[in-house]
């Protein structure tokens, strides 16, 4: 199938964008990619984080696909199971099928290989060979159904692309330093930094929540801090610009990303952990790669995986202020207090992007903390609707 043809069709049903770890199968989409003013394509550091930059920018009604090795089908596995499946994310996944049976290959391609299409449908995936004659009728199926659905292929089948263009790189190295340095001592926990927060979060927000432009984008991490911050003040589900991850660890910081890329005329919020940041560290670099003006990432720093019991992270020595700046993000600092961290807070998100702000926090929660008691379908839908600026209606209620 011509890397063209293959093309129109995708933008002929709304996707121009696309993230991704490529495979040599997937080299004539991606020369295209960067040679057609109309399609554009992340490169992310894992699997993982381009399902979760192609979510993002879905949910923010920027139809995308995420492109990826079968290989990194398994890195991935996470993100599609806890997030396009149960959020019901109408991502296209494409798959390359390196060791196909009966076809020689290298040997770390022969079991997944034979399991690729079993794992993807296993995945809760709707999943098709691609085949040129089908693609548009199962591609159009799949977007007008509101399915997550792959797409493996196999050795030949897109073909024709153009050379890619000559790469003229400067290594960037020796930046600049955090605007804070030293020794810091939590003093509150992350309970008590979110109450503080919710005024910065909360900004641009009216009685009823409308799509107005200046109104944050919140995107927060897996485990308590999502619970918390729902407790807090969602508990009448008025802040339709939250987006409460409740798995895929370590996705929240690429989901917001491709909400980011989408919109940037919004401000994007990412309330990540220090557990969930480690586990996507890469993250930082692809932020600082896209270089999205309106991105900004906060991080609860307790050094620990709080949600799970408190066992320790290598956080204490891992300062992500500097990592940040290492990876391009264009102002970055750490605060312990109250009051450094709602100032911080205030003028980041003031400020042209991505910045990172890490605030050290105790461990600790309430032991009565409850659950966002949306359903995750109706999470991504009041999230969805909230970006692109139309009227939430529930697919099913509370749950
Ligand atoms: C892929 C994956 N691995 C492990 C878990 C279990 N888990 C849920 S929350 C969490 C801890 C997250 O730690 P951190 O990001 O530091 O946030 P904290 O709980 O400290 O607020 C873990 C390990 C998970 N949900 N998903």
């Amino acid at each position: 199938m011509r890397i063209d043809h293959f093309a129109d069709i995708l933008k002929q049903h709304g996707i121009r964008h696309g993230a991704g770890v490529p495979c040599s199968f997937f080299t004539p989409l991606v020369n295209h990619m960067t040679v057609d003013p109309e399609l554009d394509y992340t490169s992310a550091t894992s699997e993982g984080e381009a399902v979760a930059i192609a979510a993002g920018l879905t949910t923010a009604g920027k139809p995308a696909f995420a492109l990826m090795q079968n290989s990194g089908l398994g890195n991935a596995v996470n993100p599609i199971t806890s997030m396009l499946y149960i959020y019901s994310m109408p991502v296209t996944l494409l798959v390359s099928h390196r060791g196909e049976p009966g076809k020689p290959d290298e040997p770390q391609h022969a079991l997944m290989g034979q399991i690729t299409e079993s794992l993807a449908e296993l995945c809760g995936l709707r999943t098709h060979v691609l085949d040129p004659e089908r693609f548009e009728g199962e591609l159009s199926a799949a977007l007008s159904d509101g399915v997550p659905t792959a797409f493996i292929c196999r050795k030949g089948t897109l073909t024709d692309g153009p050379d890619a263009p000559p790469l003229d790189l400067r290594f960037a190295s020796g930046g600049q330093s955090p605007a804070t340095s030293g020794t810091f001592v939590a003093e509150l926990r992350r309970e008590q930094a979110l109450d503080a927060a919710r005024e910065v979060l909360n900004r641009g927000l009216r009685g009823v929540v409308e799509g107005s432009a200046a109104t944050p984008a919140v995107v927060c991490t897996t485990g308590k801090l999502s619970r918390e911050l729902h407790e807090l003040d969602d508990r009448d589900f008025s802040k339709g610009n939250r987006f409460y991850m409740v798995g895929s660890m370590g996705c929240a910081a690429g989901f917001g990303l491709g909400i980011a890329h989408a919109d940037p005329g919004r401000p994007v919020i990412v309330l990540d952990g220090d557990g969930a940041l480690l586990m996507k560290l890469g993250s930082l670099a692809t932020t600082g790669a896209l270089a999205s003006p309106n991105y900004h990432h906060v991080v609860f720093d307790n050094g620990a995986h709080d949600s799970t019991g408190g066992q320790p992270t290598p956080s204490p020595s891992a300062d992500f202020a500097l990592a940040a700046l290492a990876c391009g993000y264009r102002h970055a600092e750490t605060v312990s207090d109250r009051d450094a961290f709602v100032e911080a807070l205030a003028r980041h998100v003031e400020m042209e992007g991505p910045t990172l702000l890490r605030m050290i926090i105790h461990t600790g929660a309430r032991k009565d903390l409850g659950r966002p008691k949306l359903s995750p379908r109706d999470a991504y839908l009041r999230f969805s609707a909230f970006l692109q600026g139309t009227p939430w209606s529930s697919a099913g209620g509370a749950s």
